[in-house]
């Protein structure tokens, strides 16, 4: 953990020398929110979670049911395309590798692509190492607590990187992880998100900076 006693500047320095704060980037002791639109309501008894595509047998969860699933903690430095990163967040959820090891899901073989769809459209892609990676998981909880509305409640994706093995191939920038979470799609092919549609960068790796274009 970086200790709070130190400052902005003197936190980055830490975790530069640790190998940590990937190029292009500046660590921010905040919690910036960004996406396209408005916040969507939560609502308990309409809200379900789908697994479809190229899988075996679709699922559909309810909320309560959702909550029955194996859970992780994680920990995780998320890196903004928008150039800030914030280091060892906590996050709460469901893993998809637990969802595939228990039988939950059964992705065909031919799945290589894992298309996250959000409330009102919103999408993202993501290969299915990443989806399966230690640095991706289903999120219900931030710091022991539940995900604020502006943040996603009551479920979405982070894609980070993993505070204890910077550098892996699987690093995504955190827009890889859609906000407002209502299913996943595997698909054979890949296909680009709402932002990719808009420019970004359909790989997204943020050490070898992906920030733009395919
Ligand atoms: N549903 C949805 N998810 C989204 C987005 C969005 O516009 N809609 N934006 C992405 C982007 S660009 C970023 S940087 C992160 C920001 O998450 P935060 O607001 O919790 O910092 O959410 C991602 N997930
Ligand atoms: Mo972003």
């Amino acid at each position: 953990m970086l200790s709070s006693l130190f400052g902005r500047k003197e936190q980055e320095e830490q975790v530069k020398q640790m190998g940590r704060l990937p190029p292009g980037q500046s660590l921010t002791q905040k919690f910036p929110v960004l996406h396209y639109g408005p916040v969507p309501p939560f609502n308990t008894a309409a809200w379900d979670f789908k697994v479809f595509g190229l899988v075996e047998q679709e699922a559909r969860w309810t909320w309560d049911e959702f909550n029955q699933l194996p859970r992780r903690k994680l920990a995780m430095d998320i890196h903004c395309v928008t150039r800030w990163s914030k280091f060892d967040t906590l996050w709460e959820g469901v893993h998809l590798k637990d969802l595939i090891d228990r039988g939950f899901i059964r992705p065909k073989p031919e799945a290589k692509f894992v298309m996250q769809h959000c409330e009102y459209g919103f999408t993202v892609n993501v290969p299915v190492e990443v989806a399966l990676s230690d640095a991706f998981l289903l999120a219900t909880h931030y710091d022991g607590r539940p995900l604020e509305p502006d943040h996603g409640y009551p479920l979405r994706g982070i894609a980070g990187a993993l505070p204890s093995q910077p550098h892996s191939d699987n690093d995504r920038y955190f827009w890889k992880g859609g906000k407002w979470l209502r299913g996943l799609e595997f698909m054979a092919e890949d296909r680009p998100g709402f932002w990719e549609q808009a420019g970004y960068s359909m790989t997204a790796n943020v050490w070898r900076e992906e920030r733009y274009g395919w």
